[in-house]
C-alpha cells in the first residue's frame, strides 16, 4: 500500500521545528477543497445504507441520532438534506458505475460545516465488492490532549484523508492511488464507499484513530439529534467507461467445488494469458495465501479453519474477487 499523496504531505519548518501540515482552508494557496458546481464530477452516489451511531457513545438512553435520511446522502451535493451519522456511524453509498483511478482525485466526500472550522470529520472506506472494505491512511495532527469539545474547531491544515475537511458545498477528495495494490481491492472498479464518523472522544476506550495509532479529535459530545458526521453527498470524478461497467467481469471465471475441503479449482472461461496471480484472504484482508495460479487451476488450500475466504485472481483482463467457502 502506498502511504499517501505525496504532494499534500508538506513539511514546513516553523521556529526551527518541523511539522506536519496538509492542504489548508479553502481560500488559501495549495487548498484541494473542490466545488460542488465542478466540471471534474460526472455522477453522484445513488444508494446508501445506514448503520447509525448514538448521539453520545457511552449514553445510551440518548438514542442514536436521527436527523435526516439515507436519500439525503444521495444525489448532487447541496441538492436535498443531509444524513447525520452519530459517534461512530456509518453510510455506505452505491453508484450506478463503479470508480476508478484516474489522474489525480477520483471522488469527494461533502459535509454541510458552515464556517469551514466547525469541523466534524469521518474516516472513508472502499470496496470493490461489498465485503472487504479499505480504510484510506489518515493523519490528524489535532490535539489530544483536551480535544476539541462540542463546538469547538478544527485545523483544516492538521488532517489529511478525513473526509469533512471543507465546508458546505465543497468537498474533500479522494485518489485510489493511496490504495493501489491492496489486496482484495480493485482501485479500478470501487463499487462502495463508506464513510464512518470519527469519534471525537479523547476518553481511550472509545476514541477512533489515525493510521499511525494518534487520536482523531473532532467536536465531542455532540449528544444531539443532528451529532456526528452530517452527510450531504459523495461525487464521482473517475467512472469505469459504460462498456466495461456493463461487463460482468466476474462471470469469467469460476471455482468449484463449493464448498471446497482440500483444494479449489480456479478456470477461466475466457482465454486468459499467463502469468496469473491469486490470493485468499480471510474477510478482514488478512492473506492466508498468494502464489502464481498453477497451469491446472488447482489450488492446494492451507489447513485454514472452516469459513468464507475471498479469492482474488490477477490476470491480464484485470483483478476479481470470489468467494469462497471452506467446509472441511
Ligand atoms: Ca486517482
Ligand atoms: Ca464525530
Amino acid at each position: 500500500m502506498k502511504a499517501f499523496s505525496i504532494s499534500v504531505f508538506l513539511s514546513v519548518l516553523l521556529g526551527g521545528q518541523a511539522w506536519a501540515q496538509f492542504a489548508p482552508a479553502l481560500g488559501l494557496p495549495g487548498s484541494i477543497g473542490m466545488d460542488k458546481d465542478s466540471s471534474a464530477f460526472v455522477a453522484w452516489a445513488t444508494g446508501i445504507v445506514l448503520e447509525r451511531g448514538p448521539m453520545q457513545i457511552g449514553v445510551d438512553s440518548l438514542g442514536d441520532a436521527w436527523v435526516g435520511n439515507a436519500e439525503e446522502g444521495i444525489g448532487k451535493a447541496g441538492s436535498n438534506g443531509v444524513v447525520c451519522l452519530g459517534d461512530g456511524g456509518k453510510a455506505t453509498a452505491t453508484f450506478d458505475t463503479p470508480i476508478s483511478n484516474g489522474p489525480g482525485y477520483d471522488f469527494a466526500v461533502f459535509e454541510n460545516s458552515f464556517d469551514g472550522q466547525f469541523l466534524e470529520l469521518a474516516f472513508v472506506e472502499v470496496s470493490s465488492d461489498g465485503l472487504n472494505f479499505v480504510r484510506f491512511p489518515c493523519f490528524s495532527n489535532s490535539d489530544t490532549v483536551s480535544g476539541t469539545g462540542t463546538f469547538g474547531y478544527t485545523q483544516t491544515e492538521k488532517v489529511h484523508n478525513l473526509a469533512g475537511k471543507y465546508p458546505v458545498f465543497y468537498g474533500t477528495p479522494f485518489n485510489l492511488d493511496d490504495l493501489n495494490g491492496t489486496p482484495l481491492l480493485d482501485v479500478n472498479r470501487i463499487t462502495h464507499v463508506r464513510v464512518v464518523d470519527v469519534i471525537g472522544t479523547m476518553n481511550p476506550a472509545w476514541a477512533s484513530r489515525d493510521v499511525t495509532g494518534r487520536k482523531v479529535a473532532d467536536p465531542w459530545p455532540t449528544p444531539f439529534p443532528s451529532g456526528g458526521f452530517d452527510l450531504d453527498a459523495i461525487g464521482v470524478i473517475h467512472q469505469v467507461p459504460a462498456g466495461i461497467a456493463q461487463h460482468k467481469q466476474e462471470s469469467n471465471w469460476k471455482v468449484f467445488p463449493q464448498p471446497a475441503q482440500d483444494y479449489i479449482d480456479v478456470r477461466s472461461l475466457r482465454p486468459e494469458s499467463r502469468p496469473i496471480n491469486y490470493c485468499i484472504a480471510d474477510l478482514s484482508g488478512r492473506i492466508i495465501q498468494q502464489a502464481e495460479l498453477p497451469d491446472d487451476g488447482r489450488v492446494i488450500l492451507p489447513q485454514i479453519t472452516t469459513g468464507v475466504y475471498m479469492l482474488q485472481v490477477r490476470g491480464a483482463s484485470g483483478q476479481f474477487n470470489l468467494p469462497i467457502v471452506i467446509g472441511r
